[in-house]
């Protein structure tokens, strides 16, 4: 499966929003690949976030802008976009949780909870309990990140979180459509 064709099946499987992020790829890169992710969202009303580049989000007529603790300030990032972008803000740990303005961040991603080998330069782990501490201490929606799977995703549900983002779970994946449906089946349970 290609990214395109990964984020076309998860929408249709109930993901409710795809993040372009590669860290790696130059602002062209991004601009081709996120033209054709709008496209095949599009038709599921899934919107598209943008990782870290602001000029890539601004040609894509993207959803919204991601940012990390050492990335574009918020406010710089709010300034370009406009007022109905949705921008959101990494938070790895406890003593950030200051660094976000409810006045100009829409959500956070919290995270990692668990333990990942997707991002290389990832902060330590913080587990559900610190997860939970922060998701109580912020005023803005959360979504964990972070090592999560079906197994974990009744966890992060308890401890307070609006939504639960992956890679491994969906991307690394034979059946797309199925892993999609599984962890949202998961999220949602109520025990
Ligand atoms: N930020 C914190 S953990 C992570 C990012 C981008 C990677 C999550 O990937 P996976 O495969 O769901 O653990």
């Amino acid at each position: 499966n290609g990214m395109v064709q990964t984020a076309q099946i998860a929408a249709q499987s109930g993901a409710t929003c795809v993040q372009l992020r590669a860290p790696n790829w130059c602002t062209d890169k991004l601009i081709s690949c996120g033209n054709k992710l709008k496209r095949v969202l599009a038709p599921y009303g899934v919107p598209l976030i943008v990782n870290n580049d602001v000029k890539a989000a601004q040609m894509i007529q993207a959803d919204g802008l991601h940012i990390g603790q050492s990335d574009m300030p918020a406010a710089q990032a709010r300034e370009q976009l406009g007022p109905d972008a949705i921008i959101g803000l990494s938070i790895t740990r406890r003593d950030e949780i200051g660094t976000l303005d409810p006045k100009l961040v829409d959500y956070a991603g919290v995270g990692p909870v668990y333990t990942t080998c997707t991002k290389k330069d990832a902060a330590p782990a913080m587990g559900p309990q610190e997860l939970r501490y922060i998701t109580e201490h912020l005023s803005v929606p959360v979504v964990a990140i972070g090592g999560i799977g079906v197994a974990q995703a009744p966890v992060m549900r308890q401890a307070g979180v609006q939504g639960i983002a992956v890679v491994s779970a969906i991307c690394g994946q034979r059946d797309i459509a199925l892993s999609t449906r599984m962890l949202r089946c998961a999220f949602s349970q109520v025990s």
